[in-house]
């Protein structure tokens, strides 16, 4: 039974590489404003950067207002591993919410959220 195992071991090794290399996709690595900030200034922009490039096409940037409804951005951008959505108006004191979705150059589908507070 020795001889089967030799035979697959290295299968099994090669599988385990690959899996390991699937899991370094696209992570969130800066977030302006911070996740969980509290920022003094109303942000002119919700600029994000990811550990690989983004797809443009399926990454978008969606961003709530203390009262929990959707605030119209202007339109997402993405160039490299950054995607930046500007923010027109003065965005009143309050807990914002920032809801995200990206298209990682490999494949996956990310999304994840965090929240800033303006302070003045
Ligand atoms: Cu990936």
């Amino acid at each position: 039974m020795n001889w089967t195992i030799r035979l697959i071991a290295p299968f099994l090794l090669l599988g385990l590489t690959f899996s390991g290399q699937a899991l370094a996709h696209a992570r969130l690595v800066q977030a302006t404003p911070e996740a969980d900030s509290t920022v003094a200034r109303p942000p002119t922009e919700i600029r994000l950067r990811f550990s690989e490039p983004i797809e443009a096409r399926f990454s978008g940037i969606d961003l709530s207002g203390p009262d929990g409804a959707k605030i119209t951005t202007g339109e997402t951008a993405v160039q490299d591993n950054d995607m930046v959505a500007p923010v027109s108006g003065s965005l009143s004191p309050g807990v914002y919410q920032v809801d995200w979705h990206v298209l990682s150059a490999d494949g996956h589908k990310l999304k994840s959220n965090f929240t800033f507070e303006v302070r003045p």
